[in-house]
């Protein structure tokens, strides 16, 4: 047998092949070089850089499923995990970052988008020159976007567009705008439009007063009669299934990404214990420590597997979007339960900033809610289980 590795319990690294471990690697190394130095800061000035998207290019991390003739890696949907665990284990917002630009941005575009508007887009999203965000939740429509009041209605030469979406992941500092509408000439059916910072009637305020993930900045859009082209229009997808195909992607990826934030609690609270003395020996040898340890590296190596399974099956196309529910919602609320006991487990220390656990917390309190609720994929998996909505 192989020696246990406490550290990584059932031999993920073993699984992954010698591309997905290249990438884990290059991850890791521009998380802790790069964003790592500077997270601290970010969060208490509640400050965004908006340089991050141009460093994550350069470091080949946006958009890593797709085509290489666009700039991207062109690797897998584990390899695309992977990068979203070692930028999680930093930070939750810059993670969201990463997975609004590369799932929800350049997936609908390169999914649904025409020659022209993937030769527009993707070259400059790859490299980070420019930021997208993804416009599907309103004031009136969070877990049911399907209420959605955004409206596009024809005119002689494109759209005009009317609505507002709230709590968009980068919109204050967004260049490209993938927002979702009712369409009237579709028989009111929702569509994707690609919008351009600038465009007359298109605001993007951002949101004041986060008490979580605040190194990621969060805003409105607003649209007041934008007036678009034909070309706007996304040609290939029709319906909801449009939006749910890009969050099935940005699901799985934070399935990984909040292992991530877990593992980097778990390991934390580990050193504490090992490092601090009280009644005169480590708290690690007290049993309450080892057993909270234990079930953290419990939690976080199933988690991981689930993540992988699920990834292998994204890669040869026969996952279901009920198994991302899974894994998504049992990722979230388990992580949130690790990084509460490691704030916990570090005492009066663990509320300061610099041991970081108390930051993942609130963090992974949005994680949770975002991309569906913790509730609402109980709901998508109790539907599944009994054939029965209880949505409505
Ligand atoms: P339902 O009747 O279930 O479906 C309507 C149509 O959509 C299709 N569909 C899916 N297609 C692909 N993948 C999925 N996961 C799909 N789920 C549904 C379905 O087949 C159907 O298609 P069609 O062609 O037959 O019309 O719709 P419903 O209204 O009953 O759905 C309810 C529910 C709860 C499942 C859904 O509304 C939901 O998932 N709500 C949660 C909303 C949510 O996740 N919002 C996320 C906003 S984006 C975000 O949070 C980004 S944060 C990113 C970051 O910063 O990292
Ligand atoms: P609500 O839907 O009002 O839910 C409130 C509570 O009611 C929750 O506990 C929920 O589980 C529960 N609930 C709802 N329906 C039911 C039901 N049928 N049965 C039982 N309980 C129910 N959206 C985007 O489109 N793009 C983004 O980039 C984006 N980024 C975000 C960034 C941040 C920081 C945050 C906080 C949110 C972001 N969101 C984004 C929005 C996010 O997806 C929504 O907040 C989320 O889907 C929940 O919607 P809501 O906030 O309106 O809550």
């Amino acid at each position: 047998g192989t020696a246990f590795d406490w550290a990584d319990p059932l031999r993920l690294d073993a699984q992954l092949s010698d591309e997905e471990r290249m990438i884990r690697d290059a991850a890791a190394a521009f998380a802790q070089d790069k964003l790592r130095p500077r997270v601290d800061r970010a969060y208490l000035d509640e400050h965004t850089d908006p340089a991050i998207f141009r460093e994550m290019g350069e470091a080949g991390l946006l958009g890593v499923t797709l085509p290489a003739d666009y700039g991207c890696a062109d690797a897998g949907y584990v390899a695309y995990g992977l990068v979203a665990r070692e930028i999680e284990r930093v930070d939750s917002g810059y993670r969201s970052m990463m997975s609004v630009q590369s799932s929800l941005v350049m997936f609908p575009i390169h999914a649904y988008g025409s020659d022209a508007q993937r030769e527009k887009y993707l070259p400059g999203l790859a490299r980070g020159e420019l930021i997208g965000c993804f416009g599907l939740t309103e004031p009136d429509a969070g877990s049911d976007p399907g209420g959605m009041r955004t409206k596009a209605v024809k005119t002689a030469d494109g759209y005009r567009l009317s609505g507002a979406k709230t709590w968009i992941s980068n919109a204050p500092i967004a260049d490209v705008f993938v927002v979702w509408a009712k369409s009237e000439a579709h028989g009111g059916k929702v569509r994707g439009f690609v919008l351009d910072k600038g465009m007359a009637g298109l605001s993007a305020p951002k949101i004041d007063g986060k008490l979580s993930l605040r190194a990621s900045v969060t805003g409105g859009i607003v649209m007041e009669d934008v007036e678009v082209g034909e070309d706007a229009l996304l040609p290939g997808v029709e319906g909801m299934s449009g939006p749910f195909g890009c969050l099935n992607r940005a699901r799985y990826g934070i399935s990984w990404g909040v292992m991530g934030a877990a593992e980097d609690c778990f390991h934390r609270a580990r050193q504490y214990g090992l490092d601090r003395h009280q009644f005169g020996r480590p708290l690690a040898a007290t049993q309450l420590f080892q057993k909270k340890l234990a079930d953290m590296e419990t939690e976080i190596a199933l988690g991981l597997q689930a993540s992988l399974r699920v990834g292998r099956m994204l890669d040869d196309g026969s996952f279901s979007p009920d198994m991302i529910s899974l894994i998504k919602r049992n990722n979230c609320g388990k992580a949130l339960d690790i990084a509460r006991t490691s704030r916990d487990m570090h005492g009066g220390n663990g509320i300061q900033i610099e041991y970081g656990v108390m930051r993942h917390l609130v963090n992974l309190e949005t994680v949770n809610t975002y991309e569906g609720t913790h509730d609402v994929h109980a709901l998508i998996l109790g539907r599944a289980i009994t054939g029965l909505s209880a949505f409505a």
